[in-house]
C-alpha cells in the first residue's frame, strides 16, 4: 500500500461529516493490516471529540463494498441485541459513520477505500495480555460475541478473504513462495520451512472434521487478538469487538484458538529471544473459562474437544502465513524492521512446540469447563 499524504489525508477527511472542525489527524494503533488514524474535532461550546479513520488494505481486500455490507450487517444487529438487553450501542457495538455522499465507505482520487467509526472512549487496547483477570474478560467478550451472532443469517455475509482459515491452502501458499522464492529467501529459512511441512498432516484436522459434519459453520470473527477488543477503564470488562474484517462463516475453534495463539504467553508476537516465548497453560485455563462464559453454552461437545487444536492450528496457520509473506518480500503484514515477518514466524512455531507438548494437559483444562 503507497503510504497515505497529507494532501491525500486531507482529501479524504473532506469526504466525512464529523460534526464539528477537523484539528489534526495521527497514525493510531498497532494492527498489522489497514491503515488507520485518530481524527480530532474540536466542537465550538464542548470538549474536543476523535474518531477512527480507516484506509482498509487492498493488498487484504479486494472486495471493499462486501466488506462495508458485511460490518454494517453485523453492526445493526448487535445493535438491536445491545439495545433490547439494555445495553449502550455507542460503546458496546461499532457504528459505520458514512461519508457525505450517503455511500457505505469513501473511494479516494488514487482508489483507496476509506471509512470512519466513533471512536469508542474511556477504553483500554492492550498488546498483551498484563493480568489474567484481563485475559478472561476479553475471552468473555470473544465468546459473547459468537452467541450473539448465533442467529445471523449467514449466507447474507460475503467472503472478504476466500480461503482465510483454510489451513491447507495456507500450506500450499507457502508451497508456492518456496518454490518461487522471488525474493531469494528460501535458503535462509530451511528449518522454518521443515517445521511446517512436517505439519502436513495437522493443517487438516479442524477442516477434516468440518467436511465430516462434527464441526459447524457459524458466523465467526476470524480475527480475534487482545487488540481486537476495548476493554472498559471502570470495570475491566470487554467493552467491543472491533476489527469486524473477517467477520464471516467460520469454526469457533479457530476464534478460540487466535486469541490463544496471541494471549496465552508473555511476549511480543516479534520477540527475537526465543527463550522468553513460552505457552502459558495458566493464561490457556483462563481464556478458555472465559470464553465458554460469554458462549454460554453455544459450542457442541464436538467443538469443545477441538478447542486445543483450534489454538495450535491457529498458531500454526499464523507462523507459516508470516512466513510465506516474508518469502514473498513482506507484502501483506505491516512491518517495521526487515525480518520482522521471519521473527514473527518463529514465534508462532515456538509455541506450536510448547502446545505439542502440553497437548494433553490443554485438553484436560478445557474438560474441566466443558462440564
Ligand atoms: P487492523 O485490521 O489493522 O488491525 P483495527 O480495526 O484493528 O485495524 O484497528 C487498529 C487499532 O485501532 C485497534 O487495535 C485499536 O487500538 C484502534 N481502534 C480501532 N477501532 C477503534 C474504535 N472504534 N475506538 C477506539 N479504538 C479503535
Ligand atoms: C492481522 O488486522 P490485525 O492486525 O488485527 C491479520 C490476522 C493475523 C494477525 C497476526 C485480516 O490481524 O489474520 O492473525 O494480523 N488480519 C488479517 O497478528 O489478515
Ligand atoms: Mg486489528
Amino acid at each position: 500500500m503507497p503510504d497515505v499524504s497529507k494532501v491525500l489525508l486531507e482529501e479524504v477527511m473532506g469526504a466525512f461529516d464529523f460534526g464539528a472542525p477537523v484539528v489534526g489527524a495521527v497514525r493510531y494503533g498497532c494492527g498489522h493490516i489497514n491503515d488507520t488514524f485518530c481524527v480530532h474535532t474540536q466542537p465550538e461550546d464542548d470538549y474536543c471529540d476523535c474518531f477512527i479513520l480507516q484506509r482498509m488494505s487492498s493488498a487484504a481486500f479486494k472486495h471493499p463494498e462486501q466488506l462495508m455490507s458485511n460490518i454494517i450487517g453485523v453492526t445493526e444487529y448487535l445493535a438491536k441485541k445491545i439495545e433490547a438487553a439494555g445495553g449502550d450501542r455507542s460503546r458496546e457495538a461499532m457504528e459505520v459513520i458514512r461519508p457525505r455522499s450517503g455511500a457505505d465507505y469513501y473511494t479516494d482520487s488514487e482508489g483507496g477505500a476509506w471509512r470512519v467509526f466513533p471512536f469508542v472512549k474511556d477504553i483500554y487496547c492492550y498488546q498483551s495480555a498484563e493480568t489474567p483477570e484481563l485475559f478472561e474478560a476479553s475471552a468473555r467478550a470473544f465468546g459473547k460475541f459468537q452467541r450473539m451472532l448465533d442467529g445471523y443469517p449467514a449466507e447474507t455475509l460475503f467472503e472478504t478473504i476466500p480461503h482465510f482459515h483454510d489451513t491447507e491452502d495456507r500450506l500450499l501458499k507457502l508451497k508456492n513462495a518456496i518454490a518461487e522464492d522471488k525474493m531469494g529467501r528460501a535458503a535462509s529459512v530451511q528449518a522454518e520451512i521443515a517445521f511446517a511441512m512436517a505439519r502436513e498432516a495437522d493443517c487438516s484436522v479442524a477442516l477434516q472434521a468440518m467436511r465430516d459434519g462434527i464441526l459447524p459453520l457459524r458466523v465467526t470473527h476470524n480475527d480475534t487478538k487482545l487488540n481486537n477488543v476495548l476493554i472498559d477503564k471502570k470495570t475491566g470488562e470487554g467493552m467491543c469487538v472491533i476489527d469486524l474484517d473477517t467477520t464471516m462463516p467460520g469454526l469457533a475453534i479457530n476464534d478460540f484458538g487466535d486469541s490463544i495463539r496471541f494471549g496465552a504467553n508473555h511476549s511480543a508476537e516479534d520477540e527475537k529471544d526465543l527463550s522468553k516465548v513460552n505457552f502459558d497453560i495458566e493464561l490457556f485455563e483462563c481464556y478458555t473459562r472465559g470464553f465458554l462464559e460469554g458462549a454460554a453454552g453455544t459450542l457442541t461437545k464436538a467443538e469443545l474437544e477441538y478447542l486445543p487444536w483450534g489454538a495450535k492450528l491457529m498458531t500454526l496457520e499464523c507462523g507459516m502465513r508470516f512466513l510465506t509473506d516474508y518469502l514473498e518480500g513482506d507484502t501483506y503484514f505491516r512491518t517495521h524492521y526487515a525480518d520482522q515477518n521471519l521473527d514473527r514466524c518463529r514465534t508462532q512455531f515456538k509455541l506450536v512446540s510448547d502446545m505439542e507438548a502440553q497437548f494433553e494437559d490443554m485438553a484436560k483444562v478445557v474438560a474441566k469447563f466443558a462440564k
